[in-house]
């Protein structure tokens, strides 16, 4: 099996290669990683219009599969190619990303749809899939085949998602985001718990796991448990502090040849930081209650 990950393009400006294993890239600016198992322009903002693909056999070695898809995807797009996921299901896979709309700017969702994982992706709908302001999807789908689309900031919203993986049935679900669920937040006159956006859902044993950058805008990530990919949900405190440049951070924990690894971004490229931004990769380990020891960034 290949390990890949998909990321968003934050620059094209070339960058000196350093010496270290992370970031991961060290020639492009990359962020929001989503790492799947499979066989086989900087600005002051995010303003993003591509997402790059990057493959891997043994964590150390990279190929980079270039732009697998752009904000040309969508006939809707305005601008801002942010955070996305990648997911296979019966043979195909299924890209969700957050994309502001032509038509009056605000966030939606979107899914474009390949036959194989380096594309050609082609927009599945015509339209966004959700068109509700939020951001950040991530796809979970469990052991009975059900998938989940999570996503959301400042809310936490799931749908259930149909075989066809582009379409869902009943109506969009809030989680509630209580201090026992997610941590209380005291520096926010409105954010009362530490979720702020970048949901990463996994599974492990019974225990299903809710990572999510916390504690906007010097964020960290954080992490809660539950008995089903629903919860309720029981926050379980800091995955990886914040460190260095980046004001950001959004992870995703995957399993690769035995070994579990949490990706996640920041700024420790030379020129790095909250909008130069830099995908790493990290060992991850659990602690015999399920608990996940706290991960430290080897460079930052
Ligand atoms: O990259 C743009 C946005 O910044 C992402 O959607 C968020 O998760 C944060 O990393």
């Amino acid at each position: 099996s290949r390990l890949m990950f998909a990321v968003l393009f934050l620059s094209s400006l070339l960058v000196g290669l350093g010496t270290a294993d992370n970031p991961v890239v060290q020639t492009i600016y990359t962020a929001d990683p989503a790492p799947i198992v499979h066989d086989g322009h900087g600005s002051p903002n995010f303003d993003m219009r591509d997402w790059h693909l990057f493959s891997t056999d043994d964590m150390t070695n990279w190929q980079h599969h270039g732009v697998v898809m752009s904000l040309a995807t969508f006939s809707w797009a305005k601008e801002r190619a942010w955070a996305g996921h990648v997911v296979a299901r019966n043979g195909r896979f299924y890209y969700y990303v957050p994309i502001s709309k032509a038509d009056g700017g605000a966030m939606a969702i979107g899914v474009a749809v390949a036959d194989a994982i380096t594309g050609p992706y082609v927009d599945a709908l015509g339209h966004p899939l959700v068109d509700n302001t939020e951001i950040d999807p991530a796809i979970f789908i469990d052991d009975d085949s059900q998938a989940y689309l999570y996503w959301g900031n400042p809310s936490l919203l799931y749908v259930l998602l149909n075989e066809d993986m582009i379409s869902y049935s009943g109506n969009i679900q809030k989680v509630e985001l209580t201090a026992e669920s997610f941590g209380a937040r005291l520096s926010h006159p409105t954010r009362t718990t530490m979720y702020e956006e970048g949901p990463w859902l996994h599974k492990r044993g019974d225990i299903y796991y809710m990572s999510f950058a916390a504690d906007c805008c010097q964020e960290n990530l954080q992490y809660s448990t539950g008995p089903s990919a629903t919860g309720p949900w029981t926050y379980r405190g800091i995955l990886m502090d914040r460190e260095g440049s980046s004001f950001t951070n959004h992870g995703g924990i995957v399993q690769f040849q035995g070994q579990d690894y949490l990706f996640y971004h920041n700024g420790a490229l030379p020129g790095g930081g909250g909008f130069t931004r830099s995908v790493c990769v990290e060992a991850l380990y659990y602690n015999e209650d399920g608990t996940i020891q706290q991960v430290q960034m080897s460079r930052s």
